[in-house]
């Protein structure tokens, strides 16, 4: 290629003037899309944006990879079940700061982006917290020029899509890539087999030692990678997220088709692509399909089989392993890499079981993210030994290596044994995944303090005992990048305007914003910022829902999983408490409240789902009453998502962060909510104990029982009834829930609800029902004062330094993946 042509490609392709994107824009739209400006539709122009875009990214991303190869660097593989990337093309022209120009070249021939921008599809790979907490991991792993990759898997439907009809929600599907998705590189060169079913077979070596082989395994599905680029912020680095797709080894099954069973020969290819159709939308609870089982081990085989190759082609032999390659498993979901990856060094790779065992415990990292019961993740032994024979073979084996060096570190200590033990006898024969994860890594830990002491000290205590440095604590974190700059650019343009941008990439810097409290004038135009936010929120719900909202009062939002331990509940008693207050006319100098909710429920968790019903009906009920006016409005804003976050999080007040003690492992909202400017009403929960260590005492409204007060309560015996007799306020409420005041339709539809609370109660609603209504009253006086609010406020934000995810990520690096950033040679 001359020179001149070269310099001319090069311009398009990777100049980020406003002439080279806009060449470059037309250059796709003519040569991609195949279209000219009269025929292009909207979702042309959006895609010929992306690809301009994505061209942006190509040799950064090619440089990057290269040098990892050619330093020979170690690299983190996070393998994660879900991941919650949001609008992609709003982030990556944020990372590569050519939001302005992509603005200007678009304007010159007559385009608005933000109208572009509207086409921009969310993958919706995740059900909440650890989805998106995967993500913003990915952000700062690339932002830190961190040798990184994850592997997830391509779900052709993610989360349902949320709607609401009659105040119920119901579940369409989410069909998120119908229209192709300009972010992903297909890699149909990239392709690993991936087995289930068959026996195992033993023989002996040469040598006499037992080898087993795994033969007759059917059901072969091929699983193709999909790459996304994940670029840093403002920096050289791009790295990737590789999702895998099952596809199936054979485009026909000719057995069938040969004897004309045409429909049964295309029926056996969709069955094996059925693995990765659809992702389960339960958070939180471990369903025990044998679906889910298959997607385990479909995304966990394809992405070691990927390391493996990656590995041997510069390394002869497995010596080095571990010094170059850590992986991190997200939760138990992909704990199956654990016998997989001692499958494949010992029956693939020949290595012995000790030297296997040691790489394997050497490389694997376990991040817990939940302490709920239903959440732990059990396979039944039948379901592992037909799916997977092999693996429950090397399991079982895991385990007696296990227990044999408990016995004779802890002698005849059976009950030890007994509680640590890989394989649950009873009421089912099963696999405890949580087990297998801690005995095969190095480092397991919790995501926020209090949550990994009450892993220590409670749910996996017996392994403290045995591995007592095996266990520790990253308190989670979010990026600044999508959770202030992008979501909330007023505000970022104000703080930068006084401290700088530093803050963008060490989020510490924004204590420097810490005087500016007492600052009167700074007061004013963070007041104003927040005002701007909320007058668009208000805006947006009044064409979505037709509710018009008073943007002077508290905007107090509760956005997450619909779940009973969030206590959704606990909130919408105190809306029926505030309520009845204004219809007995002591609404006088109330403080004007509007409730935002937003979340999904999972589609089989009926309580959950009636939660949301009783939120719309007592919506409905409040928002309808002239006798309330503007003093209270309670709105549901449906389909929850990232892009929905990013869109109430910056007009939030208050953020509701209200679990029950103990059971919320860390909250990553709260972050959010808090970052932008939002005062937190909280239990002394997960982050919110750091959140509160943080940003001062005075600067948090914190409630109820202690971790310590629940445990006792559940000791002597908790009645509920006790507190519904004792509080009237309480009682009448719900008195009026249970009589069908807000379901006249149907009274009896929410003694489910009401009987949950007085008869059982495991989330202590009732318990801490008086002490938030109390700290409620607090919130409003202060609100009330805006200097003090505001300056509130402004001291949250400026306190929220350890939360970014780059301080998480540093943490992890450094404790459990002994990796280093890569400078480019
Ligand atoms: C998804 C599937 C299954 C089978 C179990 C759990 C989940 C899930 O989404 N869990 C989840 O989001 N947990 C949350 O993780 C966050 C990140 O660590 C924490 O901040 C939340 O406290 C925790 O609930």
């Amino acid at each position: 290629m001359d020179k001149k042509t070269w310099a001319n490609l090069h311009q398009c392709f990777r100049e980020n003037s406003a002439e080279a994107l806009q060449q470059s824009f037309q250059f796709h739209l003519r040569y991609t899309q195949a279209k000219d400006e009269y025929s292009a539709t909207a979702h042309d122009l959006y895609n010929s944006i992306a690809y301009a875009v994505r061209d942006r990214l190509v040799d950064k991303w090619t440089e990057t990879q290269e040098s990892y190869y050619d330093q020979d660097v170690k690299r983190v593989y996070f393998l994660s079940m879900e991941y919650l990337v949001g609008r992609t093309l709003s982030n990556y022209m944020i990372d590569l700061e050519i939001r302005p120009e992509i603005k200007q070249a678009l304007k010159a021939l007559g385009h608005e982006l933000e109208e572009i921008e509207d086409n921009d599809v969310e993958p919706g790979l995740g059900n909440g917290g650890l989805g998106r907490l995967a993500t913003c991991f990915q952000n700062s792993l690339a932002t830190l020029s961190l040798p990184a990759c994850g592997y997830g898997i391509r779900y052709e439907f993610g989360i349902f899509y949320q709607k609401i009809r009659n105040g119920f929600q119901t579940e369409t599907s989410d069909n998120w890539n119908r229209r192709g998705n300009p972010w992903e590189i297909p890699r149909p060169e990239l392709m690993f087999p991936v087995k289930f079913f068959g026996k195992v077979v033993e023989s002996k070596s040469p040598t006499g030692q037992p080898v087993y082989e795994w033969v007759d395994a059917r059901d072969d599905v091929m699983a193709m990678a999909y790459d996304i680029p994940v670029p840093g912020y403002k920096c050289e680095t791009v790295n990737t997220l590789r999702l895998w797709s099952a596809k199936s080894t054979r485009e026909l099954d000719f057995e069938f088709f040969n004897t004309g069973d045409y429909l049964r020969s295309v029926s056996l290819k969709a069955d094996t692509e059925n693995i990765s159709k659809v992702l389960y939308p339960n958070d939180n609870i471990d369903q025990g399909k044998e679906l889910r089982l298959k997607q385990e081990y479909f995304f966990v085989s394809a992405s070691l089989q990927d390391i493996i190759r990656r590995y041997k082609k510069n390394h002869p032999t497995f010596d080095q392993f571990s010094e170059k390659v850590a992986v991190q498993l997200n939760d138990t979901h992909p704990s199956l890499a654990v016998p997989e990856l001692m499958r494949l060094l010992i029956d693939v790779e020949k290595l012995s079981w000790e030297r296997a065992w040691k790489i394997t415990v050497e490389t694997f990292g376990f991040t817990n993210h939940t302490i709920l019961p239903e959440a732990m993740e059990k396979w039944p032994v039948h379901l592992m030994e037909y799916l997977l024979p092999r693996h429950l073979q090397i399991i079982y084996q895991i385990n007696d290596h296990f227990l044999k060096q408990i016995r004779a570190d802890f002698p005849g200590n059976d009950e030890l044994a007994r509680q640590v033990s890989i394989v649950q006898e009873t009421p089912e024969r099963s696999i405890r995944m949580a087990h297998l994860a801690i005995v095969g890594s190095h480092k397991t830990n919790g995501v926020a303090r209090l949550h990994t002491e009450i892993l220590k000290n409670r749910v996996f205590k017996p392994f403290y005992q045995i591995f007592s440095d095996r266990f520790h604590n990253k308190t989670n974190g979010i990026t600044p990048r999508l959770w202030l700059k992008t979501c909330n650019p007023e505000l970022a343009e104000l703080i930068t305007s006084i401290i700088g941008d530093q803050w963008i990439t060490q989020l510490d810097e924004l204590k420097k914003l810490v005087p500016l409290a007492d600052d009167a004038a700074f007061r004013e135009q963070w007041a104003t910022i927040k005002m701007n936010n909320k007058k668009n929120l208000a805006k947006y719900i009044d064409c979505l829902l037709g509710i018009s909202v008073n943007v002077d009062s508290i905007f107090d939002v509760q956005i997450k999983r619909i779940h009973e331990y969030k206590r959704q509940l606990l909130n919408i008693l105190h809306v029926v408490a505030l309520y009845n207050r204004i219809k007995d006319g002591k609404g006088d100098g109330l403080v004007p409240r509007t409730v935002i909710f937003s979340g999904k429920a999972a589609p089989g968790y009926h309580q959950a789902k009636l939660i949301i019903k009783l939120i719309h009906s007592v919506g409905d009920k409040v928002n309808h009453d002239p006798d309330v006016g503007d003093l209270l409005k309670v709105v549901f804003i449906p389909n929850y998502s990232v892009s929905k976050a990013e869109k109430i999080i910056p007009s939030a007040d208050l953020s509701e962060q209200i679990s029950t003690a103990g059971w919320e492992a860390s909250g990553t909202g709260n972050m959010k909510l808090a970052l932008n400017g939002a005062l937190t009403i909280g239990t002394l929960d997960g982050a919110n104990i750091e959140i509160m260590e943080e940003v001062g005492k005075e600067n948090i409204f914190i409630f109820g029982l202690e971790v310590e007060d629940v445990q006792k309560l559940d000791q002597d015996g908790y009645q509920p009834r006790d507190f519904y007799d004792k509080n009237q306020t309480l009682k009448r409420a719900l008195e009026m829930i249970r009589s069908g005041h807000f379901s006249p339709e149907d009274p009896a539809l929410f003694h489910p609800i009401v009987n949950a609370l007085l008869s059982g109660d495991t989330f202590k609603v009732m318990a801490d029902f008086e002490a938030y209504c109390q700290c409620q009253e607090n919130v409003a006086k202060e609100y009330a004062d805006p200097k003090l609010w505001f300056k509130k406020s402004i001291l949250n934000s400026a306190n929220m330094g350890k939360f970014s995810s780059d301080r998480t990520i540093q943490e992890y690096s450094r404790d459990v993946w002994n990796i280093q950033p890569v400078r480019r040679s």
